[in-house]
């Protein structure tokens, strides 16, 4: 039986400081029931938590990880950061070699502004895409998240292609009224967004490879239709690489797919696992913030020499030894091995992977959008999280996740987790 005595004495102690007790709703195990682990310490593919319990990691942080915890280069250059000063608010050289970084990784990216965070990096993006373009609707997709941005925190209204209506309290029906939501890999629902509202479309953001509803994955023609559209009407192709950014290639899923966006908002691993964001794109469009335009964009912490200091050694890292082929080996055995183990046990299933990032849905399948998504057997998914936790493995706290490998896994992880879900699956029935 596991010990979380620690754990909960130190939750419990948490719900009476923080909301929920904690401090983003993800780690709060909404989705699974029970009570978050507490940790206090990572160590490549390994997290410790207070009780001393230690569990293989495919949370990896929500996606930073992907060199695994305490990775020696990004240690090294935080420390060495740190000894030169923590903040200054003013211009370094790391801000410039860090945005060198980007430009040569992400290949539509020609400019680039560094935030504290993804929902940063995608609030000012869209404020960005309306200065450019003069509009005021922005277009998301059912099933994607772009962090918790008013704009973008909004359900679909009645029917598809109209304008939305708030999806959390204290979002107004004023700032949701400017977002539409569409369906994920519906060409004709996107084309009648466009037909009706063409001119009035600032922008169309989207993950093009999605983590928010698990891993889902844009079919080729609803990719060139948006490239396409967007394109003819005007409006500002929004990659939200936040997630599958430096994940699934060094140059991320535009990379992949061959699609090069109007912008590209990112976060998590170009941080190295410390506060940082970006919104990047084209020159013609970057030139319109602030104050090189007039698009109103700042932050006190951004560009912060530790943060900068981190992301500049993970991209490096990325770029002079990049660990894509080894994590398709490891991603690729564990993606064979759930599967095996979970038909072998008659449990319906479906798995959808990009290189290291994969979700094994509790659904027969396919799996392509949010309404196809929203049909798993949540129930037998929080089973399989509980029961993995209990054999040392700690995998995305909900269904509609993706897990995360790090580079720093190995074979013989791999196979204790596929050994181990082998045992939950049979249990499962
Ligand atoms: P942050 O503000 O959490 O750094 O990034 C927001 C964001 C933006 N875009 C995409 C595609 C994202 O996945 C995210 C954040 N992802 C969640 C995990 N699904 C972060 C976990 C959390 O909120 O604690």
């Amino acid at each position: 039986m596991l010990n979380l005595s620690n754990s909960k004495r130190e939750y419990a102690r948490a719900k009476t400081l923080m909301p929920g007790g904690v401090n983003s709703a993800a780690r709060a195990f909404g989705a699974v029931g029970g009570e978050p682990i507490v940790f206090e310490r990572g160590d490549g593919p390994w997290l410790f938590d207070i009780d001393g319990n230690r569990y293989l990691d495919y949370i990896g942080s929500w996606g930073p990880m992907i060199l695994g915890h305490q990775c020696p280069e990004i240690s090294a250059a935080v420390h060495a950061a740190v000894d030169r000063g923590t903040s200054f608010g003013a211009p370094t050289v790391a801000e410039n070699e860090l945005a060198e970084l980007i430009v040569d990784c992400v290949g539509s990216v020609e400019m680039v502004r560094l935030v504290n965070s993804g929902t940063e990096a995608t609030m000012s993006a869209i404020r960005v895409a309306r200065g450019y373009t003069g509009r005021d609707i922005v277009i998301k997709f059912a099933g994607n998240y772009h962090g918790h941005v008013d704009s973008l925190l909004v359900s679909a209204g009645s029917a598809a292609a109209t304008l939305g209506v708030p999806n959390s309290p204290g979002v107004t029906a004023g700032t949701a009224q400017d977002t539409m939501i569409c369906r994920y890999n519906d060409v004709q629902n996107l084309e009648e967004a466009f037909a009706t509202h063409g001119d009035k479309i600032a922008a169309v953001i989207l993950e093009p490879i999605c983590g928010n509803m698990g891993c889902v994955t844009p079919s080729a023609e609803f990719l060139n239709a948006l490239r396409s559209t967007t394109h003819k009407h005007g409006a500002v192709l929004i990659f939200d690489e936040v997630m599958c950014g430096f994940r699934v290639a060094l140059g991320g899923a535009q990379s992949i797919f061959g699609i090069d966006p109007d912008m590209t908002t990112m976060g998590k691993i170009v941080g190295g696992g410390l506060p940082l964001g970006a919104f990047a794109g084209k020159k013609e469009i970057m030139q319109h913030v602030l104050p090189a335009g007039k698009v109103f964009q700042a932050g006190t912490l951004s560009g912060n020499p530790i943060a900068t200091a981190a992301g500049i050694a993970m991209l490096t890292s990325l770029r002079e030894n990049p660990p894509y082929e080894h994590l398709e080996t490891l991603a690729a055995k564990l993606h064979t091995g759930l599967a095996n183990a979970a038909t072998s046990a008659g449990i319906e299933h479906c798995i959808n992977r990009v290189g290291s990032m994969m979700t094994l849905f509790f659904h027969p399948g396919p799996v392509t959008d949010w309404d196809s998504a929203a049909k798993c057997d949540t129930e037998k998914f929080s089973k399989y999280f509980w029961g993995l936790i209990h054999r040392g493995v700690y995998m995305p706290c909900s269904q509609f996740e993706a897990l995360f490998i790090s580079a720093t896994h190995t074979d013989q992880h791999i196979q204790q987790t596929i050994d181990a879900a082998a045992e939950v699956f049979a249990g499962l029935k």
